[in-house]
């Protein structure tokens, strides 16, 4: 080829090329703007825009990642704040998430100011700082970006809520993504199973990718079988309402919750609503819903989960899903310390209530959840019916009870078989040794008790080759017994008995706690339980 047509060649290239480069401009979606009277919100875009220029602007102390697409495949993004931000340490989290509805957007204005006032903050203010450096901060700016801009292509909006995911063979779009989380989906008709309504749950639960998305996000958040987000708020708008679970149902305490977390949820709500006005109250008191975010926050994960419907008060006509941008700075700065406050109480919600020296150590385990037991470790028990199970146990009894159907705490324990009778077999612990043992637990320096609340009942026919046990294992993998009781042979009912032990020896080290229950030398009526173990601050 002569230089000319090899010049003619790349030319010819350079225009197909271009060509394509536009093909592929016009194929990404134009994003439509806020109207120019409103032109302080942000939409898409410009929201992706402040997020990645405050991670540019404090790289030390902001780092962003997508925790999964939209149905439309627009990222999900949230921003970790924290000091050394991109280590995972060892500190209370806390989740802040935004618009799960489309129209809401002002509660996109209140995610960015937050990621604002903990940034700009720092440097100025001892509050910020000290939260900043001993908390990791999670915020979800949009958990529904389609909705949000779909939102915008109306004049100038379109009232939408739901994401943007098609409901096959319908003709409607759209999943309410605050009816499609797990926890008693579709339990209680505080939602809906027609595709076209506001408050479409879905096909089934987790159905939509953004909650997907959320969903998979927490669970990454357990490590060593412990949820590390202890605080979450959703933001909503409007009513001025500060919400905790459940939603689903108008009791106050159902049987999935405790007595200890109500009241901390009550003295939580209380406070936070003291420092923005809003009025404090039980979800299902505005209306029932299921399937909605925080009962499953709560419900799977024991996080202390709140609703925050923001500004204004008003919630009749749609105007009042918009108001006009002159708005958003007050509205927001109105939740600064409130947001401040749920921070800073990541580090120990139950401190409302007068509980943190028993309810804020480094274990507090009411059962209610399996927070990372290992049955039989060591892959030596030998026991063939009645193993350690947590849940909520069956009562038993002959010559008096023997399992107990009550717990020190919500309505499950850790028990040998929680079943009752199982025909002629009781159910209780046969044929050896069961052994179950914790995750593993930091504990400072210094360190307060070990305590539980537990029974061993037995009939006349135990010896003292029949026991229950409860051992400190150190990170070396040697076992220290703290506790014992020894079968004998008289009749002995169950009954809870609390216990106390020093964690002085263990100070500053990493360990786990194993529990085991025997029936040995022949057979007895074996049971025994453990419930609300605790290591509590000194
Ligand atoms: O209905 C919702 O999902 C929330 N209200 S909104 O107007 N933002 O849609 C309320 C969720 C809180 N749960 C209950 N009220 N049960
Ligand atoms: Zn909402
Ligand atoms: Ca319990
Ligand atoms: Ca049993
Ligand atoms: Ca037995």
């Amino acid at each position: 080829m002569r230089k000319r047509q090899i010049a003619a060649l790349i030319l010819a290239l350079l225009f197909l090329f271009g060509l394509l480069a536009e093909a592929a401009d016009a194929a990404a979606p134009a994003e439509a703007n806020f109207p120019p009277k409103d032109s302080r919100y942000h939409n898409y875009p410009e929201m992706v825009a402040e997020i990645m220029a405050a991670q540019a602007a404090y790289p030390d102390l902001v780092s962003v990642f997508s925790i999964g697409k939209s149905y439309l495949g627009r990222d999900i993004w949230v921003a970790k704040v924290s000091d050394h931000v991109t280590t995972d340490e060892a500190e209370p989290e806390v989740l802040i998430d935004a618009l799960h509805h489309a129209r809401e957007h002002l509660t996109t204005e209140q995610a960015l100011y937050l990621l604002k006032v903990l940034t700009t903050g720092y440097a100025t203010d001892s509050l910020v700082k000290r939260l900043v450096d001993s908390r990791e901060i999670f915020i979800v700016f949009a958990l529904n970006p389609d909705g949000m801009q779909y939102d915008l292509t109306g004049s100038p909006y379109r009232a939408w809520r739901k994401n943007r995911q098609p409901n096959v063979g319908t003709g409607t779009v759209g999943t309410d993504l605050n009816r499609n989380y797990a926890y008693d989906w579709g339990c209680c008709r505080g939602s809906s199973g027609s595709p076209g309504s506001l408050t479409y749950r879905g096909r089934r639960p987790f159905s939509a990718p953004e909650t997907q998305a959320l969903r998979d996000f927490v669970q990454s958040r357990v490590i060593d079988g412990r949820q590390q987000i202890v605080m979450h708020i959703t933001l909503h708008t409007n009513g001025e309402l500060v919400l905790w679970p459940y939603g689903h149902t108008k009791t106050d305490i159902p049987a999935d919750m405790t007595r200890t977390d109500h009241a901390a949820f009550v003295a939580l709500g209380k406070r936070m609503a003291q420092r923005n006005g809003y009025k404090p109250e039980q979800s299902s008191d505005l209306y029932i819903t299921d399937g909605d975010q925080i009962d499953w926050m709560y419900g799977r994960y024991r996080i202390f989960s709140f609703t925050w419907e923001l500004y204004p008060t008003e919630h009749h006509r749609t105007s009042d899903f918009y108001p006009a941008d002159e708005r958003i700075a007050a509205a927001v700065a109105n939740n600064r310390s409130a947001l401040l406050y749920a921070i800073d109480k990541a580090d120990c919600p139950y401190s409302p209530i007068y509980q943190a020296k028993a309810d804020c150590g480094p274990l507090y385990d009411d059962f209610e959840i399996d927070r990372g037991w290992t049955r039989d470790p060591d892959g030596t028990d030998t026991a063939t019916d009645g193993l350690w199970q947590i849940g909520d146990p069956t009562a038993t009894s002959i010559l008096g009870p023997k399992q107990l159907g009550t717990t020190t705490s919500g309505r499950a324990a850790l028990v040998t078989g929680l079943a009752g009778v199982k025909g002629t077999d009781a159910n209780d612990v046969d044929g050896g040794t069961t052994t179950i043992r914790s995750a593993p637990v930091l504990l400072p320096d210094p360190v307060g008790d070990l305590t539980f609340s537990y029974y061993f009942s037995h009939r006349s026919n135990a010896t003292s080759a029949d026991w229950f046990r409860v051992w400190v294992e150190a990170q070396d993998g040697t076992r220290t017994l703290v506790r014992e009781e020894l079968g004998k042979a008289t009749d002995d009912d169950a009954r809870w008995i609390p216990v106390r032990v020093s964690m002085k020896p263990w100070a500053g080290q990493k360990v786990r706690i194993v529990i085991g229950a025997a029936d040995g030398a022949g057979d007895s009526r074996i049971e025994a339980a453990v419930d609300d173990l605790r290591i509590e601050r000194p």
